[in-house]
């Protein structure tokens, strides 16, 4: 986007002096209690929170996960402007267009049912809950597509055992925000919105299922799911739900949009498998953005040392 103003701009920037100061002492306040001033550093992306919500600001201070793909990194202008967000329209340039103005600002995600402590996190909560991470993750879409992105997050265990799930949760339900004002496109997606996803409770709290917050060294443009969505890798691309407003810790198997959609096309589990075609295409390769050969498609998108043990003795072809 040449045409664009520079993307950089931080809390700072954008905020009158002494409205920034006022948040900066009052945040300081809040964090001064537990947290040693020498640990107020690795607060510092706190300061940048975004003034509208429109425009991605850099983040400060996150760590880099060690375990992060050694692969290519997918160029951002690719991964920006080759998405599937049917809020914002069904074709692939769609969402970068017509998510410009998402209001993301403020922002809450309700927490609650199966759980002990059941409650709603502010946006500015979510930033803090832990460091933050880069992960470098393989995401690989359904459609055969793929990219490799520099997620920013902390894994989804943080948020639940905060919560306290009881014996009785086994699923996790998502929901993402669904507003026909603000994303007027919504009625026309041939998809039930708003947009649901779910997994099994030792799925999502599978070390490697993020509850993610950024990318790129920024927060999530508007079209990747801004403010705050999910990333588990080792599933296809539509599992990693985006906007997220609402995790209910729940007892039965929670509905989800793809499969409500086609339930002969899209089950429940969604692994990436190599093994198991779409009924309309094969899923044995893929290929990478920006790229032009297609490569294989690994078993579980390469993540089967961290994940394969969940789903030991399960019919693969069968929960699909
Ligand atoms: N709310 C919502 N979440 C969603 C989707 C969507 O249409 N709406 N599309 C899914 C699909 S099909 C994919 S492949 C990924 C794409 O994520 P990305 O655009 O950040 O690459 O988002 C998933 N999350
Ligand atoms: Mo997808």
């Amino acid at each position: 986007m040449p045409s664009e103003p520079k993307e950089d701009l931080t809390y700072v920037d954008v905020t009158p002096k002494h409205v920034y100061q006022n948040r900066r002492n009052f945040l300081v306040g809040l964090l001064v209690t537990g947290t040693a001033v020498a640990g107020w550093k690795k607060y510092a992306y706190l300061l940048n929170g975004p003034a509208t919500g429109s425009v991605p600001v850099k983040l400060n201070g996150f760590k880099k996960w060690p375990y992060s793909t050694t692969e290519t990194v997918t160029p951002e202008n690719d991964v920006t402007h080759y998405n599937n967000f049917y809020e914002f329209g069904t074709g692939k340039e769609d969402p970068a267009q017509n998510a410009r103005d998402f209001v993301t600002t403020p922002w809450s995600v309700t927490v609650d049912g199966e759980v002990e402590k059941p409650r709603k996190f502010t946006m500015e909560e979510i930033m803090q809950l832990a460091p933050l991470e880069e992960r470098i993750y393989r995401h690989r879409c359904v459609e055969a597509w793929s990219m490799v992105v520099p997620w920013i997050g902390y894994p989804f265990s943080v948020i639940a055992n905060l919560v306290q799930p009881t014996d009785k949760a086994r699923f996790v339900a998502f929901q993402t925000y669904y507003d026909p004002r603000q994303m007027p496109l919504g009625s026309q997606a041939g998809i039930e919105l708003p947009y649901v996803e779910g997994l099994r409770m030792d799925e999502a709290m599978n070390p490697l299922t993020l509850l993610t917050v950024g990318m790129y060294g920024e927060t999530l443009p508007n079209q990747d799911g801004a403010p705050v969505r999910m990333v588990i890798p080792w599933k296809y691309g539509f599992k990693s739900i985006k906007s997220l407003v609402r995790i209910r810790f729940v007892k039965n198997q929670p509905p989800t949009t793809w499969n409500l959609e086609n339930s002969q096309e899209y089950g429940f589990y969604s692994n990436v498998n190599p093994h198991v075609d779409h009924p309309r295409w094969s899923q044995a390769k893929e290929r990478r953005l920006g790229e032009f050969f297609r490569r294989p498609t690994l078993m579980f998108n390469g993540y089967g040392d961290q994940v394969a043990s969940m789903y030991t003795g399960m019919d693969l072809k069968k929960y699909f």
